[in-house]
């Protein structure tokens, strides 16, 4: 039997386990990367394992999210990852140098390589053919002191590919139309990997757009093979010796197929407030909109924004409407400013900002209230904007820019015959905002610098035998770790002070929630389906540790979020019968009897709802590690204990 494109980098990485699927793998991995939101934790767990320089072949700290920097925070928090990286040995990718994905696609991104990334669009890689896989913080630092990654191996979807796109149709709309079959939880516990005649067609770029959101799908990565065009394109960054060939077998296996035939499709939008609410933007046509913003890990490589360029040229943005444009890395910058196409934005009304997140991480450019965004983004979350009642539809470059001419929604082909614009034969490399860390001889002398909002990991405790503690709060189906620990330029520069960055947890849905959970002492949290879905930021399990949350009781869970919260020592429950999640209410008592005795012996908990005298069973999905994780306390403790 021969093997997925996956299972080949997997078996070249495989340090413990077997490819089974659903069983605990280790990995080697070759490359690391952080941003500055998930990074300082990171480093601050870095050095609480004491190692004096990364193991991994490259690791690389980007800084893109805080970059609006309103107060000291940010810019102390940007210094301490700099200094880190100098001493430790980690590249370092200055503010305004771009947004991580994009910077590691275009530099550093290897063919058949493994990259792990504090950040869950890290699966941007696999345009590129790596195994590149979100994870949390903690997980990054280990596999920077030469630790394996572990994960739960994954199915196989192959997502055949056929046809080619009609023009003014884009690589947005395949992963809308591939959201649109599997679902924002379909992808759990599986990789996504593309084949077939239409592969051909597509631009690493493009390749890259669908990869970083197969991160809304839930799974754990998803890739494309490393062919002539990854070759072409690895040249044109001057790097042409990282390529290597890598396919799958013509008899690899496949849990699911999924066709899509490229020719058939068309624009499409994400409608608010979920990535797979997809609908033709044909059946929105019309409707007035108020702001659009171009940019983001997702869509804003060169190629993307020359096709915004010419759209825009010689034509002036609607009245009704604000359009900004962050292009995703200097090199895509600074080539749109030598080329004039810098020019015809400008000179068309748009208001160029840095190369960051910026608004897709609510740092900025909040829409006016119930004010309808078109973003060419990958979420679109309920209130992630800034703006709560804001309504964002996830869109193509194409349709965004046709759109904010028109100021209504606009199907992009109406604009007749497809755009002239080829991918560069070389790409403008000068890598001057990338910082190397010191030598051997020389990192010794090299000072951390801390500021004074860094504050360090929230204390833990091993698992005690019983457990007893009120719900402190009830949710329902898909909630984000936006809902949990909300982003936004107010409260992103708390993230290296967990103190402080939990009295925000779950305020999106309860404004109480972090008060009733402090004076509750301990708690548990329960939810409904896909719950953590979204982001892999380990505060949304760092906060409720902080806040005493002892377990979460759910029906499902995405998965970087639960292995998050089994790093900070939580226990991951899910509901054996799911009916039961109507047993419990807010402020119930609940008991967890002999809860260590049951999760080292087995599977299964028993939840004693005091309140009412009822009695159910939970189930605790853990791995021989993961179990050994949780009894110790969270992974800080258990790599402590085992190293
Ligand atoms: C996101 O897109 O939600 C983020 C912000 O990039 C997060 C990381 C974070 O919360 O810092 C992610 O995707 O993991
Ligand atoms: Fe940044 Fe947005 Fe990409 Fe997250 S999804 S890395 S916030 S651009």
């Amino acid at each position: 039997m021969g093997y997925t494109i996956a299972q080949k980098i997997i078996k070249e990485h495989l340090v413990t386990g077997e490819m089974i699927v659903g069983t605990d793998i280790g990995l080697k991995i070759d490359q690391t990367l952080t941003q500055d939101a998930t990074g300082t934790m990171a480093y601050i767990e870095y050095e609480a394992m004491g190692i004096p320089r990364v193991k991994t072949e490259k690791s690389v700290a980007y800084i893109d999210h805080n970059t609006l920097q309103t107060g000291f925070e940010n810019a102390d928090d940007h210094r301490f990852i700099q200094s880190v990286c100098k001493k430790h040995g980690i590249y370092f990718s200055r503010p305004g140098n771009g947004i991580c994905h994009q910077v590691h696609l275009e530099r550093f991104g290897k063919p058949g390589k493994t990259l792990i990334g504090s950040d869950s669009h890290t699966p941007t890689g696999g345009g590129i053919g790596m195994l590149a896989i979100g994870a949390g913080g903690l997980d990054v630092a280990v596999a920077m002191g030469g630790g394996a990654y572990y994960i739960t191996m994954p199915k196989m979807v192959r997502v055949n590919l056929t046809g080619k796109l009609n023009p003014w149709v884009s690589a947005k709309d395949i992963i809308l139309a591939v959201l649109r079959v599997m679902s924002v939880k379909g992808g759990v516990g599986k990789i996504v990997e593309y084949g077939g005649e239409g592969v051909k067609t597509l631009t690493v770029p493009e390749r890259a757009t669908i990869t970083n959101m197969g991160a809304e799908l839930g799974a754990t990565t998803s890739i494309f093979p490393s062919d002539e065009t990854t070759r072409e394109f690895l040249k044109a960054q001057g790097r042409e010796e990282d390529y290597t060939e890598l396919s799958a077998d013509a008899d690899a296996v496949y849990d699911e197929v999924i066709e899509i035939n490229l020719s058939e499709l068309e624009p499409l939008a994400a409608c608010p407030h979920s990535p797979d609410n997809v609908k033709p933007i044909k059946e929105l046509e019309g409707q007035k909109i108020d702001q659009v913003c171009i940019g983001s890990c997702t869509n804003s490589s060169y190629l993307d924004l020359m096709r915004v360029a010419h759209i825009l040229k010689g034509k002036k943005v609607a009245d009704n409407v604000s359009l900004a444009i962050a292009p995703g890395s200097k090199q895509v910058f600074n080539m749109l400013a030598l080329n004039g196409a810098l020019g015809d934005m400008i000179a068309a009304g748009a208001r160029i900002l840095e190369s960051a997140c910026g608004p897709c991480i609510g740092m900025g450019q909040s829409p006016n209230s119930k004010g309808i965004s078109l973003r060419t983004f990958n979420r679109n979350f309920e209130g992630r904007s800034g703006t709560a009642d804001g309504q964002i539809y996830l869109v193509s470059p194409e349709t965004a820019a046709v759109s904010a001419l028109s100021g209504v929604f606009t199907d992009p082909r109406c604009l007749g015959e497809a755009a002239d614009i080829e991918m560069p034969e070389k790409f403008l490399i000068n890598d001057n905002m990338v910082i190397e860390p010191a030598s051997v001889e020389d990192m010794d002398s090299v000072e951390v610098l801390r500021g004074p909002n860094i504050k360090s990991y929230p204390e833990t405790s091993p698992l005690t035998d019983t457990i007893e503690a009120s719900c402190s709060l009830k949710v329902g189906d898909n909630i984000t770790t936006d809902h949990i620990m909300p982003a936004g330029a107010k409260i992103l520069p708390l993230r290296s002070n967990i103190p402080k960055i939990s009295e925000h947890c779950f305020t999106v849905c309860d404004k109480e929630f972090p008060s009733r959970a402090k004076t509750l002492g301990k708690s548990i949290i329960v939810g409904g389906e896909n719950y953590g879905q979204g982001s892999s930021r380990e505060h949304a399990a760092l906060a409720p540790l902080f806040l005493g949350v002892k377990a979460v009781l759910v029906k499902s869970f995405a998965r970087i979020h639960k292995s998050n919260l089994i790093n900070a020592g939580i226990l991951p429950l899910t509901f054996t019968n799911s009916a039961d999640y109507d047993k419990i209410k807010l402020g119930d008592m609940l008991e967890l009897p002999n809860v260590k005795e049951e999760i080292a012996g087995g599977k299964q908990v028993t939840v004693v709802n005091k309140t009412t005298g009822e009695s159910i069973v939970a189930d605790c999905e853990l791995s021989d590690r993961t179990r050994e994780i949780i009894l110790a306390g969270g992974l800080l403790d258990y790599t402590k204990e085992n190293s």
